[in-house]
């Protein structure tokens, strides 16, 4: 994967979008976001054949659109549309056995300490998402808000490899998280709840272009 990719990551699944999760993504890439993770979690998230067609419609935008359609924790399902990649966390399958099954698909691990980076790089992830960089009502079982500061540790320790700053991130305050060396935002909130989805997905890539 190309680091530039990182730029504006888009998260979502269903359970996040006001209207509905097809329509949330359309406006999304119509704003300009470089990436996409489908994250079907929480009340309400759809399970089995339900979710895979859901995968399977918005992957097929993403497709089009041209940019990568990643999907959280569930290789399984990856595996079986031929999704772009999966992005696992440190509760879920080790990176270096995803590795092995996603091939030369993109393997993205979420991150919380130097050490924790460190050993993901070591299983062959493309690239780490860190955070909470600032406090968010997203996840519920969020690690403590952790600011910019790692991902300036990390950055200065790895200056090539790509690295995505999550957590309560927003069109004011992601210039801090680029600033910080973050090569993009993850975001769920600042897209999925905007009147305007697009309007916000192009407001955060000006922040990326302005700061990069
Ligand atoms: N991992 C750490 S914070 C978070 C995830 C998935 C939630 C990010 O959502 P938001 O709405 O952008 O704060
Ligand atoms: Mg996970």
């Amino acid at each position: 994967m190309k680091k530039e990719q990182l730029a504006v990551y888009f998260i979502a699944g269903t359970p996040n979008c006001r209207t509905s999760i097809d329509e949330t993504l359309q406006a999304a890439i119509h704003g300009g976001i470089t990436m996409f993770q489908f994250r079907e979690k929480g009340e309400g998230a759809l399970t089995g054949e339900t979710k895979k067609h859901q995968a399977l419609r918005l992957q097929s935008m993403c497709k089009q659109a041209g940019i990568p359609f990643i999907v959280n924790d569930d290789i399984d399902l990856a595996i079986e549309i031929g999704a772009d990649g999966v992005h696992i966390g440190q509760e879920d399958e080790p990176a270096s056995v995803v590795r092995k099954k996603i091939k030369g698909g993109i393997v993205g691990v979420s991150v919380h300490t130097m050490d924790e980076f460190e050993k993901a790089i070591i299983d062959g992830a493309d690239y780490v998402g860190t955070g909470p960089i600032y406090s968010t009502a997203t996840k519920t079982d969020a690690r403590p808000v952790a600011g910019t500061t790692l991902i300036a540790k990390m950055k200065e320790k790895y200056p090539h490899f790509p690295i995505v700053g999550i957590g309560g991130i927003t069109i004011e305050n992601a210039v801090d998280v680029m600033k910080a060396g973050a090569d993009g935002v993850s975001v769920i909130t600042a897209i999925s709840h905007a009147n305007k989805p697009d309007q916000a997905a192009s407001k955060l890539k000006n922040v990326f272009s302005k700061t990069k």
